[in-house]
């Protein structure tokens, strides 16, 4: 699966809140892909390389867990994807069906 999707960091890997100055939302276009999901800058490319910037973007979301974000209101189609390092995500989706598609996905994995 694949889309654009607009990425906050709210937790970083230790579990503690991600410091001011790392919190603000950035757009990615996403690539599902075994159990990475990863977030690129540029649109995805079936044989292009994947890029530095890229990989360090790239979340493990083996044993993560992806919810709506019901107590964040500030955007809609927010879903948030708690990773097995204690990382926690904000995703923004493009519409309510496709943040449940990548719900779904996410925890299909
Ligand atoms: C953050 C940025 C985010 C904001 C966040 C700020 O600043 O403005 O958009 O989250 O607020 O800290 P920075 O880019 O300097 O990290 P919201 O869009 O959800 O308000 P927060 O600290 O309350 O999460």
């Amino acid at each position: 699966k694949h889309g654009v999707l607009t990425r906050k960091s709210h937790a970083d890997m230790d579990g503690k809140r991600t410091p001011r100055g790392r919190r603000g939302w950035k757009k990615f276009y996403a690539v599902l892909k075994g159990m990475i999901l990863y977030l690129q800058k540029d649109e995805y490319k079936p044989d292009a390389d994947i890029s530095e910037v890229d990989l360090k973007n790239a979340v493990r979301i083996h044993h993560g867990l992806a919810t709506p974000a019901t107590d964040y209101s500030k955007r809609n189609n927010v879903l948030k994807l708690k990773t097995s390092d204690w990382r926690v995500f904000l995703l923004q989706a493009a519409s309510e069906e496709e943040m449940m598609s990548w719900i779904f996905r996410i925890n299909l994995v």
